[in-house]
């Protein structure tokens, strides 16, 4: 891509974040971005294919050490009719980073999200709670004090609590004080999920479902970051 029809694209995004949306042949097109935090191996890839509905970021056991990519990955993909506002067909495009584990550098987010960030997919997995310090910390230091309203919480390997025998609803009363504590103040509340057979399919379309209703409620503001 050219240097001009970088800068080009780039403000068409801002408007895209100024307008909350495009006209479009009538219909306006609403974009979100969503931005993918969590440890390593937790799953953010996963979620990430889910949310785009299709195998898009590499995903799969990664070797202890520094990772292959440090560096975030963006990718978008625009459904066609997806939500009526305004009594109007609207087109909703998600705009997905995806993150290298621990804590993503700024400056290469906000080259790739110069607006901000709608919301942010905090991706814990739920047979293997750790210490949850330095994500929050990582979200607050990224998106600043109004991080957690705009935070949904995304307890992966689902499967794995099943096959214990645990129930999801048990799960939240029994877990780390931490977790318990993200899924009451998460703006989004939490979500379970699983890979099943057909993860991006399956499980996309909650995902996107909680992701636009968290950004709803937040008037679609994004966080600047
Ligand atoms: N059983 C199960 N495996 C999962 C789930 N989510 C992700 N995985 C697997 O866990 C591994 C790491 O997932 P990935 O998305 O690459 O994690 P990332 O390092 O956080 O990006 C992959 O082999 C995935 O197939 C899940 O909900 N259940
Ligand atoms: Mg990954």
């Amino acid at each position: 891509m050219s240097l001009r029809s970088r800068s080009e694209a780039r403000a068409e995004a801002e408007t895209d974040f100024v307008y909350g949306g495009n006209k479009d042949g009538g219909s306006t097109t609403l974009t979100l971005n969503v931005l993918l935090l969590g440890d390593r191996q937790s799953g953010r890839s996963s979620v990430g294919n889910a949310l785009i509905g299709g195998a898009v970021f590499r995903t799969g056991p990664s070797p202890r050490g520094p990772p292959a990519s440090s560096r975030p990955q963006l990718v978008a993909r625009t459904f066609p009719r997806y939500f009526r506002r305004n009594g109007a067909e609207s087109h909703l495009c998600v705009r997905v980073i995806d993150t290298p584990p621990g804590k993503p550098r700024p400056q290469d987010l906000r080259e790739l999200c110069p607006g901000g960030v709608h919301v942010l997919v905090l991706v814990v997995r739920a047979d293997l709670v750790d210490d949850g310090a330095a994500l929050e910390r990582h979200a607050e230091s990224l998106c600043g004090a109004d991080w957690i309203q705009h935070s949904l919480l995304v307890l992966t390997h689902a499967d794995r609590l099943q096959e214990a025998g645990l129930r999801q609803a048990l799960f939240l009363t029994q877990t780390a004080d931490w977790l318990r504590a993200l899924s009451d103040r998460a703006g989004g509340g939490a979500l379970f999920v699983d890979s099943g057979c057909d993860w991006p399919s399956l499980t996309g379309k909650p995902i996107r479902d909680r992701v636009l209703s968290l950004s709803a409620r937040n008037h679609h503001q994004a966080l600047r970051m």
